[in-house]
């Protein structure tokens, strides 16, 4: 697959750039002339990284159309420009778009990562299912075996079942690998497509500053997974838009530090 370059990195060239796909108000899609078996939502962290969002929708939008899909990209944004928090932000997405619709499966996607191979199927799984195994960016190889950042798809069911991420994880690292915790505490198993499918591109961005006190947090994680996530997660939602290519949360966290 090639990478798709948006000729301006402005929202409004790259719809004009998809309009031959149709897309259905807030980035929705489904298939013309089937019924998909299951509703997909793509939640996205983001703040402050327009040109890899833009060069992520031009890519997204039509290889998920091609797989048939029935889905919706959210984009959640952090209001505040404190320390970044992307496995409570993932959280608020997951909430929210339970609130528009009954999806059955999510995947929490980071907006740098663009699939490489067409068979790189973004179905509803069974088991949680770490999808960005193979990057460019690491040579093809996936760092440690236990890896659950990047991309990763869970259903409904399993997300709920782990209470969600934590949100303790503010500034760079650690919640993947609570998340991977998580999902091991209930017996559950990080799945994988073949490393030759389930290849990405990595696009550049500035590095974020990394979380001090991330091995501490994961360490303890274990005594917080009932009581850390989905269940104690506070917020306020500033801006709910349904937009051309995705829907947008503008997020305000007011969780504590
Ligand atoms: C790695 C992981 C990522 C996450 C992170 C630690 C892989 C391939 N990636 O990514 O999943 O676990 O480490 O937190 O394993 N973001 C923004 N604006 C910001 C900062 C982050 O939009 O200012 C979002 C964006 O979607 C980005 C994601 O958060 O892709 C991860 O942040 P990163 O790209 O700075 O971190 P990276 O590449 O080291
Ligand atoms: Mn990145």
């Amino acid at each position: 697959m090639r990478l798709l370059v948006p000729a301006q990195e402005t929202l409004e060239e790259v719809a004009q750039q998809l309009s031959w796909l149709r897309l259905l108000e807030g980035g929705h899609q489904e298939p013309l002339d089937c019924r998909a078996r299951y509703k997909i939502a793509i939640i996205v962290p983001y703040r402050d990284r327009l040109s890899n969002l833009c060069t992520f929708l031009l890519n997204m939008h039509p290889f998920l159309t091609k797989q048939q899909l029935d889905y919706s990209i959210f984009i959640v944004e952090q209001f505040d420009d404190g320390l970044f928090n992307r496995a409570m932000l993932m959280n608020v997405g997951f909430n929210e778009a339970l609130k528009l619709r009954d999806f059955d499966c999510f995947f929490f996607h980071d907006v740098d990562l663009i699939p490489e191979n067409d068979r790189n199927i973004y179905s509803c799984p069974d088991q949680p299912r770490h999808m960005s195994v193979a990057i460019d960016k690491f040579n093809y190889r996936l760092p440690y075996v236990d890896l659950f950042g990047g991309v990763i798809g869970m259903s409904r069911n399993h997300f709920q079942l782990v209470n969600g991420f934590s949100n303790m994880f503010w500034g760079w690292g650690g919640e993947d690998d609570d998340m991977a915790s998580r999902v091991k505490a209930h017996d559950l198993n990080i799945t994988r497509y073949t490393p030759n499918v389930a290849r990405y591109h990595m696009l550049t961005h500035a590095k974020q500053k990394a979380n001090p006190k991330r091995y501490e947090k994961l360490y303890s994680g274990r005594k917080r997974f009932k009581t850390d996530g989905l269940n104690n997660l506070e917020y306020r939602v500033k801006s709910l838009k349904q937009l051309p290519l995705f829907t947008y949360l503008l997020v305000d966290l007011t969780g504590r530090r």
